[in-house]
């Protein structure tokens, strides 16, 4: 609490929480304190230039990574208030950097429309900052504030004189607070990059350096710019993308661009104020009636259907689409487990008016797409026809209704699915160890042959023939696409193994894929896990250590005394090399192995490099091995 909000009336109490609320509970306020924690530091500073840029004060934000992993923010906006903040009688900087939710919204009747998942403001990055330093450039001079973990450390004051205008924040992110403080240039970019496309003409630079990487990211062409770009390895079936947006008085503003390209999967991203609703919502839910009424009405109006009981699935329309929804609004309503899914009810038909009424003018308009559009959907409608009458045929039990288990499988005792777990082992021999080593108490372990199959470049009917992958669906119990239900899951860990070498990364990014494309809740619902084995053994006379990577190795190395005699350093090649009792110790026992959980980005990742290495295109191909020939040796591609 401040000590003297005794001055203030009640409403204005809670505002005055103090900053050691922060420090005391930082998972509170940016969700962690792992990595994502602090790249989060980023992205709410970063929202603020995003907000002046929507309110049309300024077009260039800078992110500069420094060698300490400090990080420097500025823009050319209007700059924060410079003025004394009558209420709280101190400087409106003062106010915006130590005071909990004093970020609010801006004025001049502009909403604040962006701010991350947390949308906590610069406060909070302030309190977890070893060092802050604010910096204002307006009405002819420099001001500057600076602060440590919080606390304000010298007044804001005038520092110089400058004819430009903008916001500076320099901060060191808390060691004491931050579990790791090393900043991941991709990761930023990644996300600077989805904020440029979704704020058509903001330009974002960013400089690392650490290694003197910088990048521009700057799109005028907006989310229809994001669409190319999320296919561009894949082959479009039109050139350009279909790009509509309308808006709802002040209230709500929707932007939409679509493109098909020649392959099976959908890929809807649903945004809400610049952030990802993976768990989608009444946007992406408008967006979805709409687009399957429009090409029906299409089809019939130009008579590609005939019969109205002919008419286009949702699934039909969607076959082979990527489509980016943005939405900003200026209260939304985030709900759902990981709070991405957007509740606002009068958003859905806000989305479906706007987009039925733009896409049939499209249509109408280019009626080369829409044949284009309307024979894919076709396609896709009568393949989705056969592939149900073979079905019905064969009469054979589906899979999905399949009650005994896949031969291969080594079952666990336990019939209690919050305490087991399967591993999913590349290989037989891996799987023997795997098999003999384990608890059998609560570990199963399946063993899969080599690579699975290509989901990307296959309808459902095919890919539910593939031995490996029947096997998984029936071990999990979850079933399989839209029915996928977690609820019905016979192990609530479900743990991939494969060798420390390049096959194995190949074949944990096939089934990573399978898993988005067909059991996005197992891993949105965190039931995903990464098997870490050892990279060298050490020996040393009769003692054994165990090195998970190279910084380990030279860690162990240390401390038994470097390489000099009796000591053998084995570099395992795969997890057949592992007896069953050192796959149990360095890999499976839960007191003593490394899991790392696999999320939705980690998917996605997957499935973006999955789409590189199988697809058509041969210059994506060469320029991912090539960027990556680095981190791995013999790539064999
Ligand atoms: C470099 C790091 C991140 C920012 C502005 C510009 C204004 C502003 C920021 O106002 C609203 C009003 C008083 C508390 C708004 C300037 C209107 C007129 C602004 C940034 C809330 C804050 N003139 N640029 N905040 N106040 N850039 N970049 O933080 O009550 S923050």
């Amino acid at each position: 609490m401040s000590k003297n909000n005794e001055v203030y009336d009640e409403s204005q109490i809670q505002v005055l929480e103090g900053l050691e609320a922060v420090r005391k509970r930082p998972g509170m306020y940016i969700g962690s304190t792992s990595s994502r924690g602090l790249h989060h530091l980023v992205y709410e500073i970063v929202d603020n230039s995003i907000d002046e840029a929507l309110a049309g004060f300024c077009k260039n934000i800078n992110v500069m990574i420094h060698k300490d992993n400090s990080i420097t923010v500025w823009d050319d906006g209007r700059g924060m208030p410079v003025g004394i903040h009558h209420k709280m009688n101190k400087p409106t900087v003062e106010v915006i950097m130590t005071v909990l939710h004093a970020g609010g919204k801006f004025g001049g009747g502009a909403y604040k429309v962006s701010g991350g998942l947390h949308g906590v403001g610069a406060s909070v990055v302030n309190a977890l900052s070893e060092v802050c330093e604010v910096e204002v450039k307006s009405e002819g001079h420099i001001w500057k504030q600076t602060y440590h973990r919080g606390k304000v450390a010298s007044p804001f004051e005038k520092i110089g004189d400058s004819d430009e205008h903008g916001t500076k924040t320099y901060f060191k992110p808390d060691p004491e607070i931050f579990e790791d403080t090393v900043y991941d240039y991709d990761t930023l970019v990644q996300r600077l990059r989805e904020l440029a496309f979704l704020n058509k003409g903001i330009k974002i630079n960013i400089t690392d350096e650490r290694t003197d990487k910088s990048e521009t990211l700057h799109y005028e062409g907006g989310i229809k710019s994001f669409v190319t770009y999320l296919n561009r390895n894949k082959e479009p079936i039109f050139p350009e993308p279909i790009y509509v947006e309308g808006r709802k008085d002040d209230e709500c503003s929707v932007e939409v661009a679509l493109q098909y390209n020649d392959g099976y999967t959908e890929n809807i991203f649903a945004f809400a104020n610049n952030i990802d609703t993976i768990e989608g919502g009444t946007h992406l839910a408008g967006f979805k009636s709409a687009l399957t009424r429009v090409f029906n009405d299409y089809a019939k109006k130009f008579g590609f259907i005939k019969d109205s009981d002919k008419n286009l699935s949702g699934d039909d329309v969607r076959e082979g689409l990527t489509a980016v929804i943005s939405v900003k609004l200026t209260d939304p309503q985030f709900e759902g487990q990981t709070k991405t899914k957007l509740g606002n009810s009068e958003v859905r038909g806000i989305v479906d008016s706007i987009v039925s009424e733009k896409v049939s003018t499209f249509l109408e308009e280019n009626p080369q797409v829409g044949k284009l559009i309307i024979d894919k959907s076709m396609v896709a409608a009568r393949a989705r026809d056969a592939a149900k009458k073979a079905r019905e045929l064969t009469r054979r039990k589906s899979v999905l209704e399949s009650t005994s288990l896949p031969g291969k499988l080594a079952d666990c005792a336990s019939r209690n699915p919050e305490e087991c777990e399967v591993y999913l082992v590349e290989g037989d021999s891996a799987g023997g160890s795997a098999k003999q080593g384990r608890n059998r108490n609560f570990q199963a372990i399946l063993p899969l042959k080599g690579k699975i199959m290509n989901v990307e470049k296959q309808r459902i009917d095919k890919i539910l023939s593939s031995e490996e992958i029947k096997a998984m669906i029936t071990a999990f119990g979850g079933g399989i696409g839209k029915d996928f239900d977690t609820s019905k899951l016979r192990y609530h860990r479900i743990i991939i193994m494969t060798d420390a070498d390049v096959d194995g990364a190949h074949i944990r990014t096939l089934i990573l894929t399978f898993f988005y494309r067909y059991m996005k809740k197992l891993v949105e619902e965190g039931h995903v896990y990464i098997a870490q084995p050892p990279l060298y053994k050490v020996a040393k006379g009769k003692k054994e250590y165990y090195a998970y990577d190279d910084d380990e190795l030279q860690e162990v190395l240390n401390t038994v005394g470097g390489k000099d005699t009796n000591t053998n350093i084995q570099r395992y090649k795969g997890l057949g090399e592992m007896d069953a009792e050192q796959l149990w110790d360095t890999t499976m026992n839960p007191e003593k192995r490394i899991l790392r959980k696999v999320n939705v980005e980690d998917a996605m990742e997957a499935d973006e490099v999955f789409t590189i290495l199988m697809g058509d295109k041969v210059a994506p191909r060469r320029q991912f091995i090539q960027e990556n020939a680095s981190k791995v040796e013999n790539w064999d591609i």
